[in-house]
């Protein structure tokens, strides 16, 4: 007799599907405009899909690197997996940067361009993570105001058409420092024809098969510390498509994104362009640091909400003692913990890309620029810890299953845990949102929370005293360095939790 064998999960369209997307974009999307992106979005909705149910059937690939080829000429060449060799296409048949930039669109932009994102992020296997920081760049060169490489790159990396696309990398992480960054050694020399070649060894480029990037370099005999650094803009490929100044190391080893060929690389003399004035680096790479830990959170979103998507599916199929796991309340009660936790992470998240939208078009006031500044720390280092716990109690919910390969499952879990690490780790974040609260900051996210809970009609008072208490606590360290740095990651969570 046959013994029992259990159906695997499965997805389905994961637009039409998905409750929490498609009611918060009806609530804050004008109707013309959703009824415009609609299409685009069942269309990734179901990439999402076929691309979960189809890699069941084929065996999983990872980057390769060859450094030489069979001559022994030196080729730095990448071979790219499948999804990502679609890259491209996708990326400008939907417009993913270019949706965030649209003008017509004004401040709603950003939230047509996250939803996109959203859905997207998983299937792509990672490929997010150089359109995260192509779209940084243009952000970043845009506000430089720099017209002769705005002129020259902006148009690429917002192009739709994969003919003319470019990737920007951000190459910032040294073995000095990743958190940091003001320890970088690589250096910028100014040679006798006025061009600037650039030297160095970088230790975590995640882009380095895009045709520009963003980094940063000391000036030579400027001195030390990160103000001291200078931003670059430069191109990896000569009008040959030779690599120039650039060599490959090697790719890292990694737990996971291991579709993502992340790599370790030398300068030596790769021609670069100053950005702007040849110092303040930091301060002007700082646009695209904000710009990829919204997509860190959006794309950490994305990871909660598959997981969600196939543990509830699975609920339906698999049954113990009787009945469906969907029957068995303590189960239940189990995933709507999770699913609350992820909906509360959604609404915050796309509450920044929100406020960002309305910056960028000019309409939002100083109290909302000020609470995007803050915010996107705050929801970075949010969802960055919540996607690894979701990941983690979802391949509990399969039981032994969760944790076998064949399954997509483990990957799920391993994926996660970059999101806490790169783009500023949990307590770099914290630190960074201290800094913001220091400034003043702290006013305009008491005002936003007060509306927020005035506007519900409850009175909230518990919420209101532990927003009360952070405040009172703020202001007792005030003059105490130590005991603020310490408590900035507690202090960073209870701002979090309480909006
Ligand atoms: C699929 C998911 C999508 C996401 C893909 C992402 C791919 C990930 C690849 C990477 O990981 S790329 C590398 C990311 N690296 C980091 O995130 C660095 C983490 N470290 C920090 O963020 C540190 O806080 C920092 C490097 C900024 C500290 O450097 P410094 O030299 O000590 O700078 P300082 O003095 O704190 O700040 C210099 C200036 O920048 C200040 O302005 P002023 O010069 O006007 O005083 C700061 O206010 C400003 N600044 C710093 N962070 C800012 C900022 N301004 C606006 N926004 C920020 N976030
Ligand atoms: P460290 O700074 O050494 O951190 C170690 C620990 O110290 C952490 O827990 C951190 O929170 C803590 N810490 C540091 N400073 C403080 C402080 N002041 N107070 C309290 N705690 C502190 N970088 C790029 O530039 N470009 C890329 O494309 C890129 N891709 C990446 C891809 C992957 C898969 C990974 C894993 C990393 C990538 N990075 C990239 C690098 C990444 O941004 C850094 O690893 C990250 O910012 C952390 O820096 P670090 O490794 O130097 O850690």
């Amino acid at each position: 007799a046959m013994s029992f064998v259990q159906s695997a999960p499965e997805l389905g369209n994961q637009y039409r599907d998905d409750r929490v997307l498609r009611s918060y974009l009806a609530r804050t999307l004008p109707a013309a405009l959703r009824e415009t992106i609609e299409p685009d979005l069942e269309l990734l909705g179901q990439h999402a899909a076929d691309a979960w149910n189809e890699r069941t059937h084929r065996p999983r690939s990872e980057p390769v690197f060859t450094p030489w080829d069979a001559w022994g000429n030196r080729v730095d060449r990448i071979a790219l997996t499948p999804a990502w060799q679609e890259g491209p296409g996708i990326a400008t048949r939907h417009g993913l940067i270019a949706a965030g930039h649209d003008e017509a669109t004004g401040e709603h932009a950003r939230v047509h361009q996250f939803a996109l994102v959203y859905l997207y992020h998983v299937a792509s296997e990672f490929y997010t993570c150089p359109l995260a920081m192509t779209d940084g760049a243009a952000t970043a060169l845009k506000a430089s105001g720099n017209a002769a490489l705005i002129a020259r790159a902006v148009p690429r990396f917002l192009s739709r058409d994969a003919a003319t696309f470019w990737l920007s990398g951000q190459w910032m992480t040294e073995t000095a420092g990743g958190s940091d960054v003001g320890r970088s050694e690589t250096e910028a020399r100014r040679g006798a024809d006025g061009q600037w070649r650039l030297y160095g060894r970088k230790w975590f480029t995640s882009a380095v098969v895009g045709e520009a990037a963003l980094t940063l370099a000391r000036p030579e005999g400027v001195g030390s510390g990160g103000s001291a650094l200078a931003m670059f803009y430069l191109e990896t490929h000569d009008a040959e498509g030779r690599w120039q100044g650039v060599r490959i190391d090697r790719l890292k080893d990694k737990l996971g994104t291991r579709e993502l060929p992340t790599a370790e690389i030398h300068l030596d003399g790769a021609l670069a362009t100053p950005v702007g004035e040849l110092r303040n680096g930091v301060r002007m790479i700082a646009p695209v640091l904000n710009i990829t830990r919204l997509w860190n959170a959006v794309c950490s979103l994305a990871t909660m909400r598959r997981c969600l998507a196939l543990a509830r599916d699975y609920a339906h199929r698999r049954s113990a003692f009787g009945r469906t796991l969907l029957e068995q309340p303590l189960h239940v009660d189990t995933l709507a913990g999770m699913q609350a936790e992820f909906e509360a992470a959604f609404h915050l998240s796309f509450h920044v890309a929100e406020l960002l939208g309305r910056a960028q078009a000019g309409v939002a006031s100083a109290g909302e620029r000020a609470l995007l500044r803050l915010l996107t720390p705050l929801a970075k280092l949010w969802t960055g810890k919540l996607a690894v716990k979701i990941a983690s109690e979802t391949l509990e919910a399969f039981g032994g299953m969760g944790y076998l390969e064949d399954t997509g499952l483990p990957q799920l879990l391993r994926d996660a845990q970059v999101y806490p690490i790169w783009e500023g780790t949990t307590n770099v974040l914290a630190l960074d949102a201290l800094r913001v609260l220091e400034g003043g900051g702290l006013a305009p996210w008491r005002h936003a929370l007060d509306a927020l809970l005035d506007a519900t009609g409850a009175d909230h008072a518990a919420i209101r005293a532990d927003a009360d208490a952070a405040e009172a606590w703020l202001r007792g360290c005030a003059d105490d360095r130590l005991a603020l740095e310490a408590g900035a990651r507690g202090l960073a969570l209870t701002l979090t939790r309480c909006f």
